[in-house]
């Protein structure tokens, strides 16, 4: 048996993410590979109560480090409940964000310190990163636009358009410095064209990762 992947989707808000992970979801069942389709935050019934609490109105001026925390907290539960048991069992796992998501929006966006973030990084994930991350990068104001013709906004999606700047800046930083594991696709395009090229990159890396 070849080692499951552990793939992640990364992006600012309206960049395609949902309608993308459909695609690469058909194209690895495609291959007859077993797979865990799931999100952060979230994932789990406890994941899913704390994304209520940090993407609902209730809490709306929640400390930084609290949201942080509990960005961490969720995955803490989602990596022991799903995430390593699917992987130990040869499943894959395709994850609609994961800590890349802390860094540009905790620490690029609300500018806490990156190195408090390595530090829980390493922390609850131990050795434990993705394989692949997808980075559909777009223009802030074209992905909000997008994302306020579908729904209300989120407590995210009221923060300002400098918030956004900074963490669309983040992800890129992110991905020069992880270059190996990220593919960065210009989800600014027509759907068709973005989606060609995530089916590429994915073909591409079940072709060099599997038999
Ligand atoms: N967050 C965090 O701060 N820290 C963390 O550690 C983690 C998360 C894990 C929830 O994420 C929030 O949590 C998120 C970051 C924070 N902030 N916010 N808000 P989420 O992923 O659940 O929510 P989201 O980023 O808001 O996702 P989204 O709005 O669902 O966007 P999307 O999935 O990338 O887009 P979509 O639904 O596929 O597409 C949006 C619309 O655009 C839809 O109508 C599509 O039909 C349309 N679309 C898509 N692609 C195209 C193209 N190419 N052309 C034209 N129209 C398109």
């Amino acid at each position: 048996m070849t080692n499951p992947g552990f793939i992640t989707v990364e992006g600012v808000e309206g960049a395609g993410k949902t309608t993308c992970l459909g695609l690469i979801e058909q194209q690895i069942h495609a291959r007859k590979l077993e797979l865990l389709v799931t999100r952060e935050p979230g994932g789990t019934p406890l994941g899913e109560d704390l994304r209520g609490l940090l993407l609902g109105h209730q809490h709306t001026g929640m400390a930084d480090e609290t949201e942080l925390l509990l960005m961490f907290a969720a995955r803490a539960e989602h990596l022991k409940a799903r995430i390593e048991p699917a992987l130990a069992k040869g499943i894959w796992v395709l994850c609609d964000r994961f800590t890349d998501a802390t860094y540009a929006y905790q620490g690029y966006g609300r500018e806490i310190p990156l190195e408090r973030i390595s530090v829980l990084e390493d922390w609850v994930q131990g050795h434990r990163r993705p394989d692949l991350t997808l980075l559909l990068d777009l223009p802030v104001e074209t992905g909000l636009e997008r994302a306020g013709k579908r729904s209300s906004p989120d407590r995210f999606e009221r923060q300002a358009l400098a918030f956004f700047e900074r963490v669309r800046q983040g992800y890129l930083s992110l991905a020069a410095t992880h270059a190996q594991r990220y593919r960065v696709i210009d989800a600014s395009r027509p759907l068709g064209d973005v989606a060609g090229e995530v089916r590429q990159a994915i073909n591409d890396y079940l072709d060099r990762h599997t038999g």
